[in-house]
């Protein structure tokens, strides 16, 4: 295995799903948090001056979490077995990309706004992935095995959707009892039971 260095501000915030893909799969890797005050010398040396960036055996920084997070899935086979199960992996993190961008505008309302948002925006969405996940079978999105598409679905509802409502899965049972399952995977769990309490 290569070694990689992943770089994010201490938050979860677009790094965690990269995280959380190297913690399932097992594999080693480097996780630098920039203090914010450390981060306005630095942002010029960044590709895109944002983080994440990851760097591979010391190469360039590569910047874009979504870019990143789908490679380290790839890396760690955890993007689906073959071509048309990465298209399908890819295509459920597409709806939770979706549901990020209704929730960031959302967060600066007031309860009754983000309320709305999550019940028109966000409900009609998780319907559409309770249906995705109920097509394969009920138990993982892609395939029968966990892959960056589940545990998507558990970083994106505990670190975006729970912004906007606590429960935000209560009415898709399938899509629960995933979030459930992928939070218990031993190594996730060890992983959430240690990790800087951040508040993004
Ligand atoms: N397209 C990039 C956007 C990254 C981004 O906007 N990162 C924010 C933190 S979440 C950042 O670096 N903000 C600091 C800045 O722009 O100076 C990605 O998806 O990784």
């Amino acid at each position: 295995m290569p070694s990689y260095k992943l770089t994010y501000f201490n938050a979860k915030g677009r790094a965690e799903i990269i995280r959380l893909v190297f913690v399932q799969a097992g594999v080693k890797y480097e996780d630098v948090r920039v203090n914010f005050d450390d981060w306005p010398p630095l942002k010029p040396t960044m590709p895109t001056g944002t983080l994440p960036i990851l760097e591979v055996d010391g190469g360039k920084k590569i910047p874009n979490c979504q870019a990143i997070a789908r490679y380290v899935a790839r890396e760690c086979n955890l993007a689906g077995s073959n071509n048309l199960e990465q298209l399908k992996v890819e295509s459920v993190m597409e709806v939770f990309l979706d549901i990020v961008n209704d929730i960031f505008p959302a967060t600066k309302e007031n309860d009754e706004a983000k309320k709305a948002v999550f019940e028109e925006k966000i409900k009609p969405k998780l319907k559409n992935l309770e249906n995705m996940l109920a097509a394969n079978g009920g138990n993982v999105f892609v395939g029968n095995k966990i892959t960056l598409a589940d545990i998507g679905l558990f970083n994106y509802c505990d670190v975006f959707m729970t912004k906007l409502c606590d429960d935000p899965l209560k009415d898709f049972p399938k899509l629960k009892a995933l979030n459930e399952k992928v939070s218990k995977e031993p190594r996730i769990a060890a992983w959430l039971a240690k990790r800087p309490q951040t508040s993004l």
